[in-house]
């Protein structure tokens, strides 16, 4: 495919005057793998341009509350991250799919738990082997959503994906912790996810990104047409795969519509290669449309192979559940626009974007028309589009990697130059720093996206910031767009490295101010503990239970006391602490560390906590309070005793 002429109406060149789409020049398939390299050094060299420092509408003065939650992914980092908007305030991290020290995620038995409940039996064996500790200690989290009803977020859920293990994650949002963690079978990497938009969540949509051999038991390398890809759909609510399909190509990012008929995906290897000159050899890939009634319809009628315990249909191109949209070659994003009628398909190696019509899939399904039928726009925008935001006005916001920017343009008008028109659909471009993948428009992904703000998730900073050393921060940037020109007004520095967000109204995400007592997050422990005849919280659970060679420490405690001043176990003894947090009051959440044994956990107000160890070394240990309560926190301590065997 050639590069048309440049009709973007700037075009930041750096300060050797040479134009940055002159220095990439060639094809465009080939540019943007080159550029993929070489635009850091580029873009570094471009003058920094003017921008408004502050903004009286992104300052949120010291004290003063956000208007929005912004739920933020972590990419290899592996947890959830909550912003405050417009201040661009981290406010919180939650640990999912990583080890987190200062909870005791992935150490506390209600986490563990958590971790491998939805895990494969043959995973939690070969995790359970070789000294490998029983959990992942690692996640690639890309794609944080919130749970919808009819069309707009309901502040119930957020669910994410990890795409190092394989897994799908659900947030509570009452206590922002997460309670459900699944292994997808049948699947290799999960990457794009996306809840049901209408009627409710519902199913949420996950896309296995590689393909991989079925079955992948070892006895097949270079035979590409028995590797495969699969969508699957997960139950919101049980956390269990209701079903999956088979596709051709491979899977990236995914969306649902407003109608709750359809799911769409994007697929950059549809020549189904195992290495880069494969995957883009062809002009075209294509977006993948499935059927949601018609699978629905097709498990009630058995028409599935069942693979891992859960139904498999078969997806594959003359499938009655799929149909296949050829767009230019490796799209990336995939977005569902607020008015309910248009997806977005960004181009990627293409400097285009592919519009469909909704409306158009009946009549693509009873094959009345043709795949590309339900085409409606491709406007150019610019270089390497990945991802596309909307205002709700018609607008929509396409990040361009290559080119650094985002670029504003008109739905309705890249409709009319499709259809003949002479008009131009780009509204504005504003230069981000630098190499943006996802955006995000506050409440952007429903039916009540405001216009009001766009974030710019940039995978490079540069020179942004003073340097840190060789990792440096990626960058954030607010900008402004209840105007016709778009406004950068903040930037804001983050550590590895979150490749999406969503922003959220404030009123929609109501979390509790404390734990309820018998939250079923540790429901396994109260069980134990009522064996044991103690109520988890009471005020009188003190107490050593000692079952054979295993140990329960029952403790509870409130600033700035442990209820137990010191405890006695044997060398040897499997030791459960279980503490429970009696402080009614917000934000007094207590930790128990048991020094030079690898262990601590938090505690919230009204939480009860459990972790078990082998007391292994003999000698007295003091636990103490890590998380800072009381005048008296430093004394918020006591000790175990090992005796020797
Ligand atoms: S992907 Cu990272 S920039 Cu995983 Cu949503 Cu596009
Ligand atoms: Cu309790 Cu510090």
């Amino acid at each position: 495919m050639k590069e048309k002429p440049d009709t973007s109406k700037k075009d930041a060149s750096d300060n050797t005057g040479i134009s940055r789409r002159e220095l990439l020049g060639g094809t465009v398939g080939v540019t943007a793998l080159a550029g993929l390299g070489t635009m850091a050094g580029v873009a570094s060299m471009a003058p920094k341009t003017a921008q408004a420092a502050s903004d009286s509408k992104a300052a949120v003065a010291p004290g003063d509350l956000d208007e929005y939650y912004g739920f933020w992914s972590s990419g290899q980092s592996g947890e959830l991250r909550i912003l405050g908007l417009p201040s661009m305030r981290e406010l919180m991290r939650v640990p999912v799919f990583n080890r987190c020290s200062a909870s005791g995620w992935g150490a506390t038995n209600e986490s563990r738990k958590i971790m491998r409940d939805g895990m494969l039996p043959e995973t939690r064996a070969y995790l359970d082997s070789g000294g490998r500790g029983g959990v992942w200690t690692n996640g690639d989290l890309h794609h944080p959503h919130m749970s919808f009803t009819d069309g707009t977020y309901d502040g119930r859920y957020l669910f994410m994906n990890d795409k190092a293990n394989t897994r799908v994650a659900r947030v509570r949002c009452d206590i922002m912790k997460c309670d459900k963690m699944i292994e997808i079978p049948n699947a290799a990497d999960i990457h794009g996810l996306r809840p049901q938009k209408y009627p409710r969540t519902g199913y949420v949509f996950a896309n296995g990104e590689h393909r991989i051999p079925l079955p992948n038991d070892g006895s097949i390398l270079d035979e590409p047409d028995k590797y495969h890809a699969i969508f699957t759909a997960v139950d919101g609510d049980s956390m269990e795969v209701a079903w999956q399909v088979l596709v051709d190509g491979n899977l990236d990012n995914c969306d649902a519509d407003y109608q709750g008929l359809y799911a769409f995906s994007t697929c950059y290897n549809s020549e189904e290669a195992v290495n880069l000159q494969g995957m883009i050899a062809n002009e075209r890939d294509w977006a993948v449309v499935f059927d949601i009634k018609a699978i629905e319809a097709g498990i009630k009628a058995g028409d599935f192979k069942e693979m891992s315990g859960v139904p498999v249909l078969d997806g594959r191109k003359g499938s009655k559940y799929t149909r296949y949209i050829p767009v230019p070659n490796s799209p990336h994003g995939c977005n569902t626009a607020p008015d309910g009628i248009h997806v977005v398909f960004n181009g990627k190696l293409s400097p285009t974007v592919t519009v469909i019509d909704v409306r158009k899939l009946p009549d693509l399904f009873s094959d009345k028309i043709k795949p590309r039928d339900v085409v409606v726009a491709e406007p150019e925008l610019g270089l390497g589009p990945l991802h596309t935001a909307f205002d709700g006005k018609g607008n929509a916001y396409t990040t361009l990697f290559l080119d650094s920017q985002a670029v504003k343009w008109n739905v309705q008008k890249a409709i009319d130059a499709y259809n003949g028109k002479n008009v131009d659909p780009i509204l504005d471009k504003l230069d981000v720093h630098y190499q943006p993948g996802h955006n995000h428009t506050s409440m952007g992904e429903t039916k009540e996206a405001d216009g009001k703000w766009l974030v710019s998730l940039n995978k490079f900073s540069k020179d942004r910031y003073i340097n840190v050393g060789p990792c440096k921060p990626e960058n954030e940037q607010l900008i402004d767009i209840t105007g016709d020109k778009m406004k950068l007004v903040h930037d804001g520095p983050t550590y590895a490295e979150p490749h999406d967000c969503i922003i959220v109204r404030a009123d929609i995400v109501n979390p509790s101010a404390t734990w309820t007592k018998g939250d079923p997050f540790w429901a396994e422990t109260s069980a134990q503990a009522e064996k044991d005849g103690i109520e988890l919280g009471s005020g009188t659970d003190s107490k050593v239970v000692r079952d054979g060679n295993k140990v329960r420490v029952y403790m509870y405690s409130i600033a700035p006391n442990f209820s137990m001043e010191k405890f006695t176990v044997k060398q040897g003894d499997e030791v459960t602490l279980i503490v429970s947090n009696l402080d009614q009051i917000d934000d007094l959440t207590h930790g128990i560390t048991m020094a030079n044994y690898g262990l601590a956990m938090e505690i919230g107000p009204q939480q009860t906590s459990s972790i078990t160890f082998v007391a292994d070394r003999p000698g007295v240990h003091w636990f103490y309070c890590q998380w800072f309560c009381h005048a008296l926190h430093m004394e918020m301590r006591g000790r175990m005793l090992v005796e020797p065997a």
